[in-house]
């Protein structure tokens, strides 16, 4: 049986649930909220209920093909929206051979993190009434990993900010797997540092992402982008989308869906495609980079809808979104957003 979601759900369905998002993008503000909330809801509970009469999907590993060239990499995985690991792919790299923490503290120690312990992408109870970002330094994320989990430094700049560190990457190798593509040449770097025990809760976002692990062990879970029809994401108005949906969920409906899983050792590179749902939980004090760029064919491919509605958002807007490389100024913009409804729109 076909596991795609969106060929197991009638057009009727899908299209409801599409017009449902839609509405409340753009009326979400006003008294309609609540009936449009109730109606999507329904529609949900329909996709559930469709989802609950067919087979289970189960959690399968991430594929991982040996020796795989760009060439299959483009045809097999890029342009189909399929997550794939390459194996020891970065090993020999010196980002993998010479970066640590004590590293990164030595050196880059003084650089300014801002801490947005967003409750979409942060420990459960995280969003203390904190208005305000934190802003720390790397050296006490580092410093204080084992003793405070919410210093987690995530989408965090710091290639951006020191491109001497993105030497360190294997350069030629990522330019032959984007293929050339017009649009990767606007790439930008996300580090995650984190302690053991750390979660990223489930989300997705419009851009690819090839995600080096370059110390610790991470396991990633995985849902193709089609799943948003199940996983409810909050209608945000942001450039990122979560769910409260990840591997713990116990509802009926969701074994349905397909799981890929995979746990990432040092030098492994995992290809994460544009709108691919994920939730991301540290075996070990980890330290990782994404690799990400916005090629729009791939991203309409993936989800039309979600990204037609990028050039909607206003929390904050897409001109804001190309023009900020710190991931942590959006989302606290978004929050400071949600909590003044008043002066939202
Ligand atoms: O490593 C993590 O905690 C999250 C990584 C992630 O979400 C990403 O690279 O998009
Ligand atoms: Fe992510």
């Amino acid at each position: 049986m076909q596991h795609a979601l969106s060929k197991r759900l009638s057009a009727r369905l899908r299209l409801t649930f599409v017009f449902g998002f839609f509405l409340e993008h753009f009326l979400g503000w006003t008294p309609l909220q609540r009936p449009i909330t109730r109606w999507r809801k329904r529609t949900l509970r329909g996709i559930h209920a469709t989802l609950e009469a067919q087979p289970d999907q189960g959690v399968v590993p991430v594929p991982a093909p040996q020796d795989l060239v760009p060439e299959v990499f483009e045809q097999e995985y890029f342009k189909r929206g399929r997550c794939v690991v390459l194996r020891g792919a970065a090993k020999e790299w010196p980002a993998v051979k010479r970066w640590s923490l004590e590293f990164l503290a030595k050196e880059y120690g003084d650089d300014p993190v801002i801490l947005s312990n967003h409750r979409a992408f942060s420990e459960e109870g995280s969003d203390a009434e904190q208005e305000e970002a934190e802003v720390t330094d790397l050296r006490d994320v580092i410093e204080n990993l084992a003793r405070d989990r919410l210093k987690y430094a995530r989408f965090h700049p710091l290639l951006d900010r020191h491109p001497e560190l993105q030497e360190d990457l294997d350069q030629g190798w990522l330019e032959r797997m984007k293929r050339k593509n017009p649009f990767a040449r606007y790439n930008f770097h996300t580090i995650f540092i984190g302690a053991r025990g750390n979660r990223t809760p489930t989300h997705n976002a419009g851009n690819d992402n090839l995600f080096i692990q370059i110390a610790g062990r991470k396991t990633w879970h995985l849902w193709e982008a089609d799943c948003s029809y199940a996983f409810d994401p909050e209608v945000n108005r942001c450039p990122a989308k979560h769910s409260s949906v990840g591997p713990e969920e116990t509802a009926a409906w969701y074994p349905k869906l397909r799981t890929y899983r995979v746990e990432l050792e040092p030098g492994d590179v995992l290809y994460v495609p544009a709108y691919a749902w994920h939730y991301v939980h540290n075996e070990e004090d980890a330290i990782g980079v994404g690799v990400r760029w916005t090629s729009p064919w791939s991203s309409l491919r993936r989800s039309p809808w979600l990204f037609f509605l990028e050039f909607f958002n206003t929390s904050p807007s897409i001109f804001s979104v190309l023009f900020e490389r710190d991931f942590n100024k959006l989302l606290v913009a978004n929050r400071r957003r949600e909590k003044r409804p008043s002066t939202s729109r």
